[in-house]
């Protein structure tokens, strides 16, 4: 097995030149060094009792005509998601500002679009400035953007833009055929150039292997900055999507629970000064998977009863957890793009 290079244990400069035999070193380590490692970074960078809470809202509901795997928007599932319309400004802040009463400190909106309509940029650009006057980040996912679309979005303020990488390049024709990897690295390349922080992660559980999740985040670690989100998703399985059966009937085997925590800590290791952010999939985990997360970096969750379509745990069971645990909710911590 190669031998983790001592500059990992995060005592000086970042780093973007991670291998994958590094990365796969790491997820091989012993449980117990690889967390403690992982909090030992985390604790540099952030406050170890902090998560912040992030509230999201699907601002353009299905009818996508991307074909990801995993996904209850894609027009061509069938899964009980109506398509809809883009929903009106004062809907949108009316919800953002419900959030921010339940302690959000940053609203995502999400489309489901293969990429968005200069039209509807107007409307979107309206809703990332109410945002931003209610005194929260303002984060949008809308697919694929071009260089001046995201200029548009960055003179509206919007402070951070999440577009995923979802897994490897080798598994991702597994996933999706409608756009490539490089198509994805070409819009977070713009959203950099436009001067917008980059959110950008993936899922696990889609019958990837621990070689994927490695390559997954060299990818992430080699951009340069880092990305400064970095969601961690658990595939979240809704009937008539392909990924949705389970392994007996066909289906991707699940994560394993320690794997995908696994998963966290290496991502802290290799992008410590990022906000690592359990984001889909808490439904289906214990509150000692939860805390075993937070114990390997993540720093971020999303609070309230719907992701964008599926189900999340209600904002009190997440407030409960925090208190048997001790962490309080995170106030906007900048972050300092130049040490990414
Ligand atoms: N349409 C835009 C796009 O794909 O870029 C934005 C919305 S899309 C729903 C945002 C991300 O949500 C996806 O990239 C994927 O990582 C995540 N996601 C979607 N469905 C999921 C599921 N069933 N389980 C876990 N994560 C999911
Ligand atoms: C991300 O990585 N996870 C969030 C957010 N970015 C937009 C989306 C999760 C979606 C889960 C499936 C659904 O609710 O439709
Ligand atoms: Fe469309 Fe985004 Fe869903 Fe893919 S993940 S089908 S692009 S909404």
């Amino acid at each position: 097995m190669n031998e983790v290079k001592p500059s990992d244990a995060g005592d000086v400069a970042l780093r973007h030149d991670w291998t994958a035999e590094e990365a796969r070193a790491l997820f091989a380590l012993p449980f117990a060094d690889l967390i403690f490692r992982a909090q030992t970074l985390h604790r540099r960078h952030f406050d170890a009792n902090q998560v912040q809470l992030a509230s999201l809202l699907s601002v353009k509901t299905g009818g996508c005509p991307e074909d990801c795997a995993y996904c209850p928007q894609a027009a061509q599932y069938d899964t009980g998601v109506r398509a809809e319309k883009l929903m009106d400004v004062d809907a949108v802040l009316h919800e953002a500002a419900t959030a921010k009463k339940s302690g959000a400190t940053r609203y995502c909106m999400g489309a489901a679009w293969r990429s968005p309509k200069d039209k509807d940029l107007d409307a979107i650009c309206t809703m990332v400035e109410g945002v931003r006057a209610m005194g929260m980040e303002a984060c949008v996912t809308l697919g694929m953007l071009t260089p001046a679309q995201a200029a548009r979005l960055a003179d509206a303020g919007l402070d951070y833009y999440n577009h995923n990488l979802d897994t490897s390049e080798s598994f991702y024709s597994e996933i999706i055929t409608t756009r490539t990897y490089d198509d994805r690295l070409n819009t977070l390349q713009a959203v950099r150039d436009a001067g917008i922080k980059v959110c950008c992660g993936g899922i696990l559980g889609m019958g990837e292997g621990t070689g994927d999740r490695a390559d997954m985040l060299v990818t992430l670690a080699n951009l340069r900055p880092h990305p400064e989100s970095v969601p961690i998703n658990m595939l979240v399985r809704v009937e008539g999507t392909p990924l949705a059966e389970t392994q007996a009937k066909g289906g991707p085997v699940a994560v394993d629970t320690i794997e995908f925590v696994r998963t966290i800590a290496v991502a802290k290791i290799m992008m410590p000064a990022s906000t690592v952010r359990l984001s889909a999939g808490r439904e289906e985990m214990s509150d000692e998977m939860q805390a075993l997360c937070f114990l390997a970096g993540a720093g971020s969750i999303f609070l309230g009863a719907k992701l964008l379509t599926t189900a999340n745990p209600e904002a009190d069971k997440d407030h409960r957890l925090f208190a048997r645990l001790g962490i309080q909710p995170r106030d906007i911590g900048p972050i300092d793009a130049e040490t990414l």
